[in-house]
This record gives structure tokens, sequence and C-alpha cells, in this order.
């Protein structure tokens, strides 16, 4: 079970991560035109099409940038904002009109949590939590009844353990633990 998940998590971090990119870029030439001033115009001469801010009507503050990342002509990711400052992104990447990918920005604009719809049903059953860009651990709602059953620590880049809840309790009751030369050891939880 551990194996099962870990290529879906690394499907998803690598399936959206161009287009983040590319979006996170297009954040940044946004600032450099100005846009971000709160002109109260809705295009970028250069995008006209693929991205649309909108900014709160009393203030002026921008505090939405819609975007086609992939240029279908539906907008995938919505980036709400408060002024410059990114607070959460989030994006269709398969295009179906469901979000499949929740992302949370600090106030360093460093990310702090991923939330993945696994099932692609719109749903998010899957919280990666961040420290410093990388990723420190994950909760999992594998049955799909809202309640986490599967925990990931991970040390570094590696995947220390995973414990599970097989009997609906609440809480983990078993653990597998990997040790850095790939050995696996299954510990019972009291
Ligand atoms: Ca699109
Ligand atoms: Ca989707």
């Amino acid at each position: 079970m551990p194996g099962r998940l870990t290529p879906v998590t690394q499907r998803n971090r690598h399936a959206s991560r161009s287009s983040r990119v590319g979006f996170l870029l297009l954040v940044g030439f946004l600032l450099l035109v100005g846009v971000m001033g709160g002109s109260g115009c809705g295009t970028v001469r250069d995008e006209p099409s693929r991205i649309e801010p909108v900014y709160d009507r009393t203030t002026g503050r921008l505090e939405l940038l819609k975007y086609d990342a992939n240029g279908d002509g539906t907008v995938d990711t919505w980036s709400y904002m408060d002024g410059a400052r990114v607070l959460r992104i989030e994006l269709d990447g398969d295009q179906d009109k469901r979000i499949d990918r929740w992302e949370y920005y600090g106030p360093d604009q460093q990310i702090e949590k991923i939330g993945l719809s696994t099932k692609r049903d719109g749903k998010a059953d899957r919280f990666e939590y961040y420290e410093k860009g990388m990723l420190t651990r994950a909760e999992v709602d594998s049955s799909g009844d809202g309640r986490i059953d599967k925990w990931e620590v991970y040390n570094g880049s590696r995947l220390a353990s995973v414990a599970f809840d097989t009997t609906q309790r609440g809480s983990p009751d078993r653990r597998v633990v990997y040790g850095p030369d790939g050995s696996a050891r299954l510990e019972r939880l009291p």
C-alpha cells in the first residue's frame, strides 16, 4: 500500500509544475507592467485573452487573477491575491472545470500546503504540508469518506514513514517505517 501512493504524489507534483511556474512568471510580468496597480483595465496587451485580473471595487486592490494556462479558451488557474501577494492558487489541470489542486502560500510567498484531488472529482483527498519549500508530511483520505486515514512523514526528499488507520478509529494503528537503506519495518501502534 505505501508504494501505491508515492507515484500518485509524484505524478501530481510534476503534472502541474510547468503550468504553475509559467503562471508565477506571468504574475511577475504583470507586476513589471503595472497591472497590479489596479488601473481597472481587464487585459494586458501581450496576453489579451488568457489572463483576467479582478480588482476590489472599493479599494481597487488586486484580489484575483484568472488565467488560461493551456490557452484553450477556458480559465483553469485562479490565483487569489492580496494586492501583489499570492494567497492561494486553484488549478484545474485536466481542464474538466473541477479544481484538482489547491496551493496555499505563506506571508513569505513560500508554499505551505497543497490540497490534491487524486480522484479528480473536485474534492481534495490528499493534503501536503511544506516547510521552506520542502514536503515534510502528508495526510490522505484514501477511502474517500472525508476522514484522514493515512499519514506520511518525509525526511528531506525521503519518505520516512507511513501510518495507517486500518480500523477507522480516527488515528493510526499501523505504521511502516522506512530506513535510508531501503529497509521497511511494520509497527503496531497502541
Ligand atoms: Ca484552459
Ligand atoms: Ca479538473
